[in-house]
């Protein structure tokens, strides 16, 4: 197959675009690296052959407008634009335009999108093609108020109210009796038309001790569905994830055969192009399916460690059209990954804490990957996510995989601002971390806050 993309449009900042910019090298696509007047000066724009930019600081006059975006594409004579995670990359007008315009999208098709970004129409989608759901609702609540409470009964409390316009966190309420529920369908509908534009409420089954594991599948647009393995993401504070690792500790082989081939079944079924993630919560022995990402994501790392394959590289292949060119059978899962999510902000406080690095030292040695855009008198700035950058370590076995994290950590040093490499030590050091098999629940207790 021919390949298409020559030049390429990173719509996006940070890490990613440094990791973004590395997949073309490789790849012999050149760069545009588009960046905000706060960006100017960071060292991966000039690492791409070209640079534009395309607005103020704030995300909303540069990385989120649209306009601006394809403006850049066009003058520099682009032809693919990345949009990353974050920011656009999940914006299926946004993906509509790039192609109206005649550029290619890395990512699925615009209408895969949308099903994805409304999460009653997701899982309406998925519970049709046999992926197991949270019992609740199965599409909007009953307008009809006694409809509702007999709903709500059958569910069975706590519930969880969602916004069809959510997701990650947005736009949820807990129900824990019916007494309570009529007020939160008024008040979560009302807060979700004015965030979301759009007011539409389902109703599931609260789990309380779920881990949050997520599968990753790879797919070209010539029937081939590849099942990347799963991650675990379940150590986060209020949604944003801190640590993921992969595999995920625990599962068993059939349990993960078997939740794999459920979600190549799904892609199959939708045709599905690119590089996707299936969420689930998994509680008692049991998936429920909660939502589906359609972008690169950030945790990518820990599986691009146990399979050796650059899920970067493998998106733009496909996104151009390109076939894999690797089979399932020739995929392996080697040992053990995790990644470690590095913050300027403090790490007792989480408060932001943007400025200027004086100095940094970035860890090295066997099975130590550090994917970051940070260097030594580099200015962190306050406008966007603190991230500054990811330690991934790999190892023969999670037990070497957290060793060399505990010595890569110990390695690092960060002068001048705050990072949250002390709470990372301190999760490493917690005897139920170490054991594996944390729900979302942990950090709170960990860190004995919320
Ligand atoms: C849930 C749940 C418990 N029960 N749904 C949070 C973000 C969004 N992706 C879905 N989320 C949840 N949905 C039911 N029916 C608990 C969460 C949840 C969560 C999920 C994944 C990872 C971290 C989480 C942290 C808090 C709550």
């Amino acid at each position: 197959m021919e390949r298409r993309i020559r030049k390429l449009v990173i719509a996006n900042r940070g890490e990613i675009a440094l990791r973004i910019l590395r997949a073309c090298r490789q790849l012999g696509i050149l760069t545009v690296a588009l960046h905000s007047e706060a960006d100017h000066d960071a060292k991966y724009v000039r690492l791409a052959d070209e640079s534009v930019c395309i607005g103020p600081p704030p995300a909303r006059e540069s990385y989120l407008n649209v306009a601006a975006v394809i403006a850049a594409a066009e003058v520099t004579d682009a032809n693919a634009i990345h949009p990353g995670y974050g920011f656009l990359s999940e914006n299926a007008d946004f993906a509509e335009q790039v192609k109206e315009s005649n550029f290619i999208f890395v990512g699925p098709d615009p209408e895969t999108i949308r099903i994805m970004g409304d999460k009653i129409t997701a899982i309406n989608t998925m519970q049709s093609m046999g992926v197991p759901c949270i019992p609740g609702s199965n599409g909007s609540i009953p307008r009809n108020q006694d409809e509702l409470i007999t709903l709500a009964q059958q569910i069975g409390y706590p519930l969880l109210l969602k916004a069809s316009g959510g997701g990650g966190g947005k736009g949820m309420r807990q129900v824990l009796r019916e007494q309570d529920l009529i007020e939160a369908v008024e008040l979560t509908s009302k807060e979700a038309l004015s965030a979301f534009g759009n007011g539409s409420l389902y109703i599931e089954r609260y789990l309380e001790t779920p881990r949050h594991i997520e599968i990753q599948i790879l797919a070209d647009m010539h029937g081939n569905i590849l099942y990347l393995g799963d991650r675990d993401c379940s150590i986060q504070r209020r949604y944003q994830k801190v640590i993921e690792e992969s595999p995920s500790p625990g599962l068993s082989s059939e349990q993960r055969t078997q939740i794999g081939e459920i979600c190549l079944n799904a892609c199959k079924q939708m045709h599905y192009k690119g590089v996707g993630t299936f969420e689930f919560l998994f509680q008692d022995g049991q998936f429920y399916f909660i939502e589906m990402n359609t972008r690169i994501q950030v945790e990518h790392p820990v599986t691009e460690l146990v399979t050796g394959i650059d899920l970067v590289q493998e998106q733009i292949l496909v996104a151009d059209g390109c076939e894999i060119q690797f089979r399932q059978e020739d995929v392996s899962f080697t040992g053990h990954a995790i990644e470690c999510r590095i913050n300027a902000e403090d790490s007792e406080t989480f408060t932001p804490s943007p400025g200027q690095i004086t100095r940094i030292h970035i860890p090295g040695g066997p099975g130590v990957r550090v994917d970051s855009h940070a260097y030594t008198n580099y200015n962190v700035p306050p406008f966007y996510d603190s991230m500054i950058g990811k330690v991934i370590t790999h190892g023969r076995d999670r037990k070497e995989a957290m060793a060399r994290m505990s010595g890569a950590l110990q390695e690092m040093q960060v002068e001048g601002i705050k990072t949250n490499i002390p709470m990372h030590q301190s999760i490493l050091n917690n005897p139920n971390f170490q054991r594996g098999q944390c729900d979302i629940n942990f950090l709170k207790h960990h860190l004995n806050v919320d």
